[in-house]
């Protein structure tokens, strides 16, 4: 198998109340893990195969459409998890708490900027904080399972932050209110995680 279905970094029931338990585990153990099996089976026997997801993500346009959705499923999903934590939320401070006020003015303006972003994405797609080539940060947002890597991307820079905002993140719990689902949302950005990817490179 080229590609394997991380483990959470937590419990199911570790991002309660903010993120159901039942939710956690249909989303990582089916939605997940059905992103990964495909992407091997579109990879299968290919060059591809042995390339990182990273990689395959900045030459996205090379690949066939299955490739794309469920690499892009993989990429994004593996992220989503790490920067999420229980007893997380809170405030960024230091280099990247800088850089967002340098960027959005506060931190405040830089949440709503952020969750419209994620409110206007219509149907399924993702809300994205990136870190561009300059080191800017910029928020974004992109249809179904792209991301700011991929070569298609209309906003193209490094995801440090990413909420998934497809039905299957929130509805069980939430039904129709992404609103609501995204200020709970908040209370689990594991902002230390978040640093680490903006300090990287
Ligand atoms: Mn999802």
């Amino acid at each position: 198998m080229a590609f394997t279905l991380p483990p959470l970094p937590y419990a199911v029931t570790a991002l309660e109340p903010h993120i159901d338990s039942r939710t956690m585990e249909i989303h990582h153990g089916k939605h997940h893990n059905a992103y990964v099996t495909n992407l091997n089976n579109a990879v299968a026997g290919k060059p591809e195969e042995n390339l990182s997801i990273e990689e395959i993500c900045k030459n996205i346009s090379k690949y066939p459409v299955a490739v794309r959705n469920n690499g892009g499923g993989h990429y994004n999903h593996s992220l989503f998890w790490a920067i999420m934590a229980p007893e997380a939320g809170g405030t960024p401070d230091g280099a990247l708490g800088d850089a967002i006020k340098a960027a959005f003015g506060t931190f405040e303006e830089f949440k709503t900027k952020f969750a419209a972003a994620g409110v206007g994405r219509f149907g399924s797609g993702w809300a994205w904080l990136i870190k561009d080539a300059s080191g800017k940060l910029a928020i974004s947002s992109t249809p179904n399972q792209d991301n700011p890597l991929m070569d298609v991307a209309e906003v193209k820079g490094t995801p440090i932050l990413g909420l998934d905002v497809w039905e299957h993140a929130y509805y069980l719990h939430y039904q129709n209110r992404r609103p609501d689902y995204i200020t709970a949302w908040w209370n689990v950005v594991n902002w230390n995680e978040v640093a680490k990817r903006f300090a990287a490179k």
